[in-house]
């Protein structure tokens, strides 16, 4: 049975990337290195000392050359919407410089030429996992307080460039990750293993301002744009009904949503400060930081799904299953991925009306979908991936979407995660395929970087074209 269209007429559908993961051109146009020219295997390994040649990530899916190609084929999916990030590192080489690069601001120039040309409304994250290298290596990233000025300038002059032509912002990618993964999502070059908690949680701190101030900038310098926070949702359910694993579930879900608390409300919630204390953490806090977050709260809430996780009092019973960047206890309840990620739509419904409920904002589903092994193969000629268990994937997590806006969720959109095959985040694998369009381009770097239709290519066409009606339940 196909759903009858609930998704508003204005819904915003598309597709969603980051720099680091398609653009190649590491070292062009005057780029800098980043965080990401010393993780050539991810998270899955300590940094390096400096660029490898085992790094995909140099040449990734080099959209660097190749958006016109890749912008026109989203077009023909029937994309609104464009999620990309920009490579700070191409505006700021260093981080630190007084002036922008005017090559770097030139090439987005050019992208944006690209969505406008095709009526795609650009969606821009100002940090996703590529600090500038310089910033890590001397200030140890966003432990230090000077990264937040040099956040504001570098957000200041993508609104004076861009401000006119984008109307959708995120401040940094997935933020809660800090937690997690210090180096990829805060730049931090202290290893995780010797950070202090005090450390990790100032960095927590020293986004959260400049993101407030990054949202303060754009309504001086873009007064017509909108800014959202971005946050990894992972919604976290008892393992039983026991209160205990209910209150241990509600603690671990918390240190997620601390994080669009504080973007929504512009103040630490109770909770928060409880869990600061508790784990002897000493933040260097200023009036003017509690006055910044207070008065530049965001315009609307935008999240990744890929799973969700269980959780439980009883240390016992605690067997840990994969997670996006940190694992959650296993729900014996669901399937997973071929990298173990857990597969819940439902979970997804459940997110949209807790983040409704708890935030009143408009909700931005930013990042979903499935990374899977795919083979290529030729059918009339044409070669193409069958990727029915992506098509299955995307449908039934739109019918959840579907449902939640049903609920009475203001959902502004979705866009697809990797809706182009890329290089992933975590384990830097070429192999790990999210997209409609099958690269050519293999783990050990060989390919030709031609670019084919998946069968999921006409499927997601098909569903925007219908608002969603061509669905299947
Ligand atoms: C999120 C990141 C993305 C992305 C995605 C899938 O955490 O924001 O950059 O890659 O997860 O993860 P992976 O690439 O590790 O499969």
């Amino acid at each position: 049975m196909s759903t009858s269209s609930t998704f508003p007429s204005d819904f915003l559908w598309g597709g969603a990337i980051a720099a680091n993961q398609i653009e190649g051109g590491y070292k062009e146009g005057g780029k800098g290195l980043s965080i990401q020219d010393v993780m050539p295997q991810g998270i899955t390994t300590p940094r390096t000392e400096g660029p490898t040649d085992d790094n995909l990530k140099q040449v990734a899916i080099d959209f660097y050359h190749r958006y016109a190609e890749d912008i026109a084929l989203f077009a023909e999916m029937g994309f609104k919407t464009f999620r990309f990030s920009i490579a700070w590192s191409r505006i700021f080489p260093l981080g630190d410089e007084a002036e922008p690069n005017e090559e770097g601001l030139a090439f987005y120039d050019r992208v944006l030429d690209e969505c406008e040309k095709h009526g795609i409304e650009p969606l821009v994250t100002i940090s996703h996992y590529e600090t500038p290298l310089h910033l890590t290596e001397t200030y140890d990233g966003w432990v230090n307080r000077d990264l937040i000025g040099f956040y504001e300038r570098y957000a200041r002059a993508l609104f004076a460039r861009y401000g006119a032509r984008v109307k959708y912002w995120l401040t940094f990618n997935e933020i809660n990750s800090v937690l997690h993964a210090p180096l990829l999502s805060g730049g931090i070059n202290t290893p995780k293993d010797q950070l202090t908690k005090t450390d990790l949680y100032q960095a927590v701190h020293n986004e959260l301002v400049a993101s407030a101030l990054a949202t303060k900038a754009a309504r001086e310098l873009a007064p017509n744009a909108q800014v959202g926070c971005m946050i990894l949702a992972m919604p976290v359910y008892p393992l039983s009904p026991d209160p205990d694993d209910v209150m241990a579930s509600l603690t671990t879900e918390r240190t997620n949503l601390a994080f669009g608390d504080i973007h929504v409300r512009g103040e630490y919630p109770g909770y928060y400060l409880r869990s600061l204390r508790d784990q002897g953490v000493d933040l260097v806090v200023t009036d003017e930081d509690r006055a910044v977050l207070k008065e530049n709260t965001v315009d609307f809430v935008s999240f990744s799904y890929y799973v969700s996780v269980a959780e439980t009092a009883d240390e016992s019973k605690r067997v840990m299953g994969e997670g996006n960047l940190f694992p959650g206890v296993r729900n014996p309840t669901l399937k997973a991925s071929e990298w173990g990620w857990q597969i819940d739509p439902v979970g997804l419904r459940i997110v949209l009306n807790q983040f409704w409920d708890r935030w009143q904002k408009p909700l931005f589903i930013v990042e979903n979908g499935l990374g899977a092994k795919d083979e290529l193969v030729e059918v009339d000629g044409r070669k193409t991936v069958i990727d029915d268990y992506r098509i299955a994937y995307f449908n039934d997590h739109l019918v959840q979407v579907g449902e939640a806006i049903t609920d009475g969720v203001d959902v502004m959109g979705y866009t697809s995660w990797g809706c182009i095959d890329l290089v992933s985040a975590s384990t830097a694998q070429m192999s790990k395929r999210y997209g409609f369009i099958y690269v050519d381009r293999n783990d050990d770097g060989s390919g030709t970087l031609d670019r084919y239709k998946k069968k999921s290519f006409d499927w997601y066409a098909g569903v925007i074209r219908s608002n969603g009606a061509s669905l299947t339940r």
